[in-house]
């Protein structure tokens, strides 16, 4: 019996269908993905990774592909799902993702901020941040792009809790973020993290902290100039490639700073589609479209990753 054959994947969705999706996929290829449990979020939600693994062996060199981090750019949450099913509807008719996976494992969680996408879903669409309470303040949640210990409390980060770029009260504070952070260094040989977010067709790489260059620049440059081109090829879309602080803003605290500077140097930040027309409200019409074409991107990062 194949249920998933039910799920659309031109729609956004609950939660508890994207939940439901991931034990599809993973209980239609048992020998390829499975569904784990990396912990929970501040409103006990569980959080799930599908890990995708060819290999007997145990902490094989992976790839980390984070998705809705912010809650209110949806688009992440549903090219992550989307990916997913991609993954092992190719393994062994792609050769690329195959040879991919013969060497690396590849852990994905589309959904990094379970308590803010229901938050978007049942009363705020809108909502950027976490759902834990702030001690002294009606103001509620972090934002978790800012709660990595990456010069935590730095630039582009704010201390007001009512901030939509609150840092939270320490690095880590988010249990969510800490789930992800604890799971990473026990696992201990991560060389790619990606984080997926919306919106303004951008591919970055470190630092957001300061506009200092990142050692790896020019390598990181060139690879996101390669899938930027991949994805382009698709149907067009042009993504603008540079590190974070001066591609964006300066931003402190974020994921891909704490990977880089926590030894996983393949680490970049896809703004997915669109420029401004629809922002975070992107018609569900574009998901197939921007999971299609953002494929390619990680593909050519993930390629990358894997011969060097
Ligand atoms: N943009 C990102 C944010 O967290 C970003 C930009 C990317 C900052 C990578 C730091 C590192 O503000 C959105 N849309 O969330
Ligand atoms: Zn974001």
């Amino acid at each position: 019996e194949r249920r998933s054959n039910n799920f659309n994947y031109g729609a956004y969705h609950s939660l508890k269908a994207i939940y439901h999706e991931m034990d599809n996929i993973a209980a239609d290829f048992p020998d390829l993905a499975r569904r784990v449990k990396i912990g929970h979020s501040f409103e006990n939600r569980p959080m799930y990774v599908l890990k995708f693994s060819t290999g007997k062996g145990a902490r094989r060199p992976a790839i980390w592909l984070n998705a809705g981090i912010h809650s209110r750019e949806w688009i992440s949450q549903a090219t992550a799902i989307w990916t997913a099913r991609k993954i092992v509807s190719d393994y062994q008719r792609d050769p690329a993702i195959t040879s991919i996976l013969e060497k690396m494992d590849i852990f994905l969680l589309p959904v990094a901020n379970p308590d803010g996408y229901v938050y978007t879903q049942t009363q705020n669409r809108l909502w950027r941040k976490t759902r834990s309470l702030n001690p002294g303040s009606s103001c509620i949640g972090a934002d978790p792009n800012r709660n990595w210990n990456a010069s935590f409390a730095g630039k582009g980060a704010s201390d007001n809790p009512c901030s939509e770029v609150y840092h939270g009260p320490h690095a880590n504070s988010e249990v969510e973020v800490k789930s992800v952070v604890d799971f990473i260094q026990k696992h201990g040989n991560f060389k790619c993290f990606i984080d997926l977010h919306s919106y303004s067709q951008l591919l970055m790489y470190p630092y957001g902290y300061s506009a200092k260059k990142a050692p790896d620049a020019k390598e990181l440059d060139k690879v996101a100039r390669r899938a930027a081109k991949a994805l382009a090829s698709v149907s067009g879309t042009e993504y603008q490639v540079g590190p974070t602080c001066t591609t964006v803003y300066p931003a402190s605290g974020s994921s891909i700073d704490w990977a880089y500077d926590n030894g996983i140097k393949f680490a970049f930040t896809f703004e997915l589609r669109d420029t401004g027309t629809y922002g975070f409200l992107l018609p569900a019409n574009q998901i197939i479209p921007t999971a299609e074409e953002t494929w390619l991107g990680l593909k050519t990062i993930m390629e990358h990753v894997r011969d060097n």
